[in-house]
């Protein structure tokens, strides 16, 4: 084991109590590389990839400690010494390759698949630049760029390189590699991350996100989803998913060749699972190396890859669901375009009254659902609910014509970062209680004997204070910024969109504000807390954040309100930052149109951590409420049928809502004296008229029923027995949302590895 005095004496020449957090993270960092060096690659015959846009995997350190089973006995060297594990973490910078759920649960599932010992690897972009850092000036959103990449590093350049051919140039690949441990397993996957052989383009300026999206060879690994509002954008971002498949499809081929494959029978050896629509290119590029690099038939190598890939949809937001003209794809590879042509011929002599069908439509618009589902074996969704949907609604004729294909996975989070690591009192609590067998099948069912038991309710009470004490800490020393960690503690984090409706919980905020100020104080004070970033091109999303940080600043000026509540948006919401607020958490808000959230994971973190959700009957919400009971959360709304039917019958009204005595005048401070006072009049006014007269995801529906649950959760919070039973009982029914048991379906239904 790791002798940290003798490293730190042996590296930086002085104690270890003299080192500063980063030159501990240096050496554990070392530690951990050597470690995970020893240990094998797995080989087994057959390979999964998972080919992603984005790979949110958080900071690296804890959890591969944990994985590797040195967690406790670092942590403990460490306080020994006068250090903490949580502070020498704060010296690592989390990559953030992805902007959200779809990101973060690639990363879930990669430790899944690696602790349950299935060969399968990651491969996506080594971005230069991850997600925008977001800062707040003037209450408002603004962007920075994130340079994570640096010295000391978990990245590896491999030798592996691949030529990439464009219409006009053919650019070099360099592979980096990020191991992937599993909890005590022997063998390691890896996070394969393309870059360009070598990135000159510069950002423009230090401080901003632009640059020159026209200079293809030399920025097109620089940023995560550059701003897609224009052509440039669209088309850098074709340029990257083609660099990122045509490496991705180059190596796959190349390695299984390497485990014995004639190429003939690659689909035995490896199987593909995209992550939404955005790595669907590898369809025609399989086809195309199959092709012209193989000798293969036309017929039999879409046959090949037809038996290879499979497709995970995340949404059924058509904005999301890409479409590319045919005449970008045809700028960029016109050799790819043309495969595109000859499949959707075939699928047009095959289905030729199905328009709704075909890969290319009129306009000459390619749907890359579309070509993913017909050349592809397997499509999921990822709730119950959502994968409804699709097969009633948004894919019923592609169900009609292939119902062998579709399939449910809920999604799942890994237990390991999302309770070991980052509730550890937790963790220890759960061990005492039920033993530690759960760490392997993540049962939390044993838990239920406790349910009437006073005094373990009690230890759980205590447990959330602390982690409360330790958020408190941490926001204070991290962002300057004080909350009471005696206040109830409420929370939505996600990315910022209308259909989450962040908007709702801030009209809440409003009428508490004045109830509290007509002399109604709550029992105990409340702080609400947000966090999340809104895409750059999206307005009223950046609207939505600058009305909350008003209302934050409204509420801190206010003598009267705010010994009472507290609403405090957290800059730059990114994992780290989910690590602290979801363990402190009393309630998780889960407010979306039922409808439109496929599934939302968070949901399942707080559930886990014992946070008591308020919830639409949307997503993995409706599972969640299957598994504890109604009793156990507190449900509102309409449900997903009326709202499909509003929208299908344009039966919604705004205004009839608005109109309402309730609801009137909470809207209307929005551009209220006091808030204009402190807010921009161009953001609230646009705000107030969005919600007033359109209000497209239709946050008035279910306001009045939101303000009576939030009332009423609020008043069961003074029922401690009452509270922290439900709590519990959260947590012993969260097992089911362990990514383990996602990814055993996954690999029962669709990939077929073995273990
Ligand atoms: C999310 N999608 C879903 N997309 O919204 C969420 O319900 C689900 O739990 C999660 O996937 C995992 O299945 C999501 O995160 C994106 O971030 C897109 C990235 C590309 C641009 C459009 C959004």
């Amino acid at each position: 084991m790791l002798n940290l005095q003798n490293q730190a004496r042996e590296t930086f020449n002085k104690p270890l109590a003299d080192c500063s957090n980063s030159e501990i993270y240096k050496i554990l960092l070392d530690f951990v590389q050597n470690e995970s060096q020893k240990l094998p690659v797995n080989d087994s015959k057959r390979k999964l990839y998972y080919v992603s846009a984005e790979f949110l995997i958080g900071k690296l350190l804890t959890n591969n400690l944990l994985n590797l089973g040195f967690y406790d006995e670092v942590k403990e060297e460490l306080e020994k010494h006068g250090k903490s594990l949580d502070e020498v973490e704060e010296a690592e910078h989390e990559p953030s390759l992805g902007n959200g759920g779809l990101g973060r649960l690639a990363a879930c599932f990669l430790d899944s698949i690696t602790t349950l010992g299935l060969n399968g690897d990651g491969v996506g972009l080594n971005y230069h630049f991850g997600l925008f850092r977001q800062v707040f000036e003037e209450n408002k959103q603004k962007y920075k760029p994130d340079e994570w990449l640096g010295e000391p590093t978990w990245l590896k350049k491999s030798e592996i390189s691949f030529n990439v051919p464009f219409k006009s140039f053919t650019l070099t690949s360099s592979l980096y590699d990020i191991s992937v441990l599993g909890y005590q397993q022997k063998t390691k996957n890896r996070l394969r991350l393309f870059d360009l052989e070598s990135v000159t383009g510069d950002i423009i300026h230090k401080d901003s996100i632009d640059f020159d999206k026209t200079n293809i060879k030399e920025n097109l690994t620089l940023f995560l989803y550059p701003d897609d509002s224009d052509r440039e954008g669209n088309l850098l971002r074709i340029y990257q998913q083609y660099f990122m498949v045509s490496n991705a499809a180059q190596l796959i081929i190349a390695e299984a060749i390497e485990r014995g494959s004639n190429v003939k029978d690659l689909a035995d050896y490896a199987v593909i699972q995209i992550n939404d629509t955005h790595p669907t290119l590898i369809i025609p590029e399989l086809i195309r190396l199959l092709t012209t690099e193989h000798d293969i038939e036309f017929s039999e190598a879409v046959e090949i890859t037809r038996n290879m890939v499979a497709f995970t949809n995340h949404t059924i937001l058509s904005e999301a669901l890409e479409k590319w003209p045919l005449e970008d794809i045809e700028e960029v590879t016109p050799i790819i375009s043309e495969i595109i042509e000859q499949l959707d011929q075939m699928i047009k002599s095959e289905f030729s009254n199905y328009p709704k069908v075909h890969i290319i439509d009129d306009n000459d618009v390619i749907h890359m659902a579309r070509l993913a589902i017909h050349f592809g074996f397997s499509t999921n969704g990822v709730s119950e609910l959502h994968t409804e949907i699709l097969k009633d609604i948004e894919l019923h004729d592609f169900y009609k014509i292939y119902p062998e294909k579709f399939s449910n996975k809920t999604n799942g989070i890994t237990f390991r970062r999302w309770l070991m690591a980052a509730n550890p009192e937790l963790t220890s609590f759960l061990n005492q209680k039920i033993g530690t067998k759960w760490h392997k099948d993540a049962d939390l069912k044993a838990l239920l004997d406790y349910q009437k038991d006073e005094e373990t309710l009690d230890e759980l009470k205590a447990i959330k204070h602390d982690r409360k004490v330790q958020l408190k800490n941490h926001l204070e020393r991290t962002k300057g910024v004080k909350i009471n960690p005696n206040s109830i503690i409420d929370i939505q984090i996600k990315r910022i969109h209308e259909y989450k409706r962040q908007q709702m919980l801030a009209l809440y905020i409003i009428y508490k504000y004045m109830d509290i100020k007509k002399g109604n104080i709550p029992a105990t004070p409340i702080t609400i807390i947000f966090g999340g970033k809104a895409a750059p091109a999206y307005t009223i999303a950046q609207d939505i954040i600058h009305l909350i940080l008003c209302l934050s600043e409204l509420i801190d000026q206010d003598e009267q309100v705010n010994p009472y509540l507290k609403v405090l948006f957290v800059e730059n919401y990114n994992v780290g930052e989910a690590e602290y607020l979801i363990p402190a958490a009393n309630i998780s808000e889960q407010i979306s149109l039922a409808s439109k959230e496929a599934s939302g994971t968070g949901n399942m973190k707080f559930m886990l951590n014992g946070a008591l959700t308020i919830a639409t009957f949307d997503g993995a919400n409706v599972e969640i409420e299957e598994l504890v009971g109604n009793e156990n959360i507190y449900t509102f709304g309409r449900i997903s049928e009326e709202i499909v039917d509003l929208y299908e019958n344009d039966g919604y009204d705004s205004m009839y809502y608005y109109k309402k005595a309730t609801i009137k005048p909470l809207v209307d401070f929005i551009v209220s004296d006091p808030m204009l006072e402190i807010g921009n009049k161009e953001n609230l006014e646009r705000l107030h008229n969005d919600i007033k007269y359109k209000d497209y995801f239709m946050a008035l529906i279910d306001l009045i029923e939101f303000i009576a649950i939030k009332e009423k959760v609020y008043e069961d919070y003074e029922n401690e027995k009452v509270w922290w039973e439900k709590s519990l009982v959260n947590i012993a029914h969260a097992g089911f949302f362990s990514s383990d048991r996602t990814i055993e379906e996954y690999n029962h239904e669709i990939w077929h590895l073995d273990n």
